[in-house]
């Protein structure tokens, strides 16, 4: 990647090179730093406070040890990590993602991202990430909560209700936060809101698990009104994915008026050309845990593809990735301009590569970038985390009116930072300079560390 500004390009290049190898840590870097131009030319102070060489580098990264024993009596041995980003706004805060494929390079990317999004809610919350490379598919009851205790027993001394917040992700959901948080109250003899997510009946908020697909909708309503004056009524809406966030952002999309007529999960997809029927797909992946194949068995007309690109092969008005980072590539984008693509949000953490949402500005198509449209997720979290400190509990109907406020605001900010900043209508860059403003001045006043 060749960044214009020789400054930036410098950081870039320090970044490269003292991260050899972390593609998708150099990718979320870079993107971030190009957005930065206009901030280098009108902000001297920022760059003279040395806020960007800081802003690159984590301020603490821990990877350790997590053996546990299988079914069978075998110990087996995984790699966990923790990345606390920045602290400059409030406590590090973001989730953990049990893949087999997270490593240094994704739990870096993904705490990078998390300091701007954070920051975008507008609530205290600083950057981090977690995870492991654990595979919880194919994984009985007995050994997820095995391994989530292991991971709790080390992660436990680096975390805490106001130094570090995690949450769920990829293969994280209430189960494992459930297992999560006993282990840590054991170790810590502390009931407090050291992670969110949880149940309800012990301390979750209503609304945390519909957040992420909710805001996405919410992000993408308030895109299509301000820019085109137009809305999810009648469009036809492709969804990648079928976890937390692309259910519920196939819900809520369904009640705002478009119809969801594919989705997908990691060995296929399922299209519906009379609309994903929520209550079914629900049924098959998060209760049942099963693949999405079942849907097509279970719902007449409906048909399935054993291949999780091809979801990007039907035709739509409205594209909303929630699976992974990169699943939309330079061909797919191309793909779905040439069907008529008006808008793509991204609810997934970097799911479209660099080059694709270049294709996507290009040919004006409206671009939401995952930092700005799904921050609900942890946007409610920081509500959970309110809502525990105050030892008080609100009602769905709170929570979603709040929710959808931030949304909204989040929005506006962005729309108006590319504006105030010379890059109208790119939410790419808008995202990037208002979180990086807000979370570069905390920094400058509060010195050099
Ligand atoms: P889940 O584990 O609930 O669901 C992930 C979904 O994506 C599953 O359908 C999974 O398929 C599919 N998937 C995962 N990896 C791949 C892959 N390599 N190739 C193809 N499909 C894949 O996770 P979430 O819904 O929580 O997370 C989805 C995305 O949203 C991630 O990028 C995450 O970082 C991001 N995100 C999550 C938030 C949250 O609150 N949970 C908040 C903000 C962003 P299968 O079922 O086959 O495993
Ligand atoms: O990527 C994300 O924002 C999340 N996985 C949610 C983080 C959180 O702390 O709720």
């Amino acid at each position: 990647m060749q960044i214009k500004n020789p400054y930036l390009q410098s950081v870039y290049e320090t970044v490269v090179n003292r991260n050899p190898g972390e593609k998708e840590f150099h990718q979320a870097v870079g993107e971030v730093l190009e957005s930065f131009e206009p901030v280098v030319e009108k902000r001297p102070d920022i760059v003279g406070a040395g806020v960007i060489e800081r802003l690159v580098e984590p301020e603490r990264f821990i990877q350790f040890r997590v053996a546990w024993v299988d079914d069978a009596g075998r110990v087996q041995v995984n790699r966990g990590y923790r990345v606390q980003f920045n602290s400059a706004i409030g406590p590090y805060k973001g989730g953990i993602r049990f893949h087999p494929t997270v490593n240094a390079s994704v739990i870096k990317f993904l705490g990078f991202e998390q300091i701007f999004k954070n920051a975008l809610t507008g609530l205290p919350m600083g950057g981090g990430k977690g995870g492991a490379d654990f595979d919880p598919k194919g994984k009985s009851e007995g050994e997820i909560m095995r391994f989530c205790q292991a991971y709790m027993t080390e992660l436990y001394r680096h975390i805490g209700a106001d130094t570090d917040v995690p949450a769920g992700d990829i293969g994280v959901g209430a189960r494992e936060i459930g297992y999560m948080f006993g282990q840590y109250k054991r170790i810590a003899n502390e009931f407090t809101g050291v992670l969110t997510g949880k149940g309800i009946s012990y301390g979750g908020s209503l609304a945390r698990t519909e957040a992420t697909g909710f805001g996405l909708c919410y992000f993408t309503q308030e895109m299509l009104a301000s820019m085109k004056n137009d809305s999810f009524i009648d469009k036809t809406v492709i969804i990648s994915g079928s976890g937390n966030v692309a259910l519920y952002a196939c819900k809520k999309a369904t009640e705002l008026g478009g119809r969801v007529v594919a989705m997908s999960d990691s060995t296929g997809c399922v299209y519906d050309k009379n609309g994903i029927n929520f209550e079914v797909m629900r049924q098959v992946k998060e209760v049942e845990r099963a693949r999405i194949s079942e849907y097509a068995k279970r719902v007449p007309g409906a048909e399935y593809v054993p291949n999780s690109r091809a979801v990007w092969e039907y035709k739509c008005d409205i594209a909303l990735p929630c699976a992974t980072q990169n699943e939309i590539d330079a061909e797919i984008a191309t793909t779905l301009v040439k069907n008529g693509v008006m808008a793509v949000c991204e609810g997934a953490n970097m799911p479209c590569t660099i080059e694709a949402v270049e294709i996507f500005q290009k040919n004006g198509v409206l671009f939401g970038p995952a930092k700005a449209a799904n921050a609900g997720g942890v946007a409610t979290s920081g509500l959970e985390m309110t809502q525990n400190s105050m030892r008080m509990f609100w009602s769905f109907g709170e929570v979603d009116t709040k929710l959808k406020d931030i949304m909204v605001n989040i929005y506006h900010t962005v729309e108006n930072a590319a504006k105030e900043y010379g890059r109208e209508g790119n939410l790419v860059a808008g995202a990037n300079i208002a979180a990086f403003l807000k979370v570069a001045d905390a920094m400058k006043w509060q010195g050099v560390y």
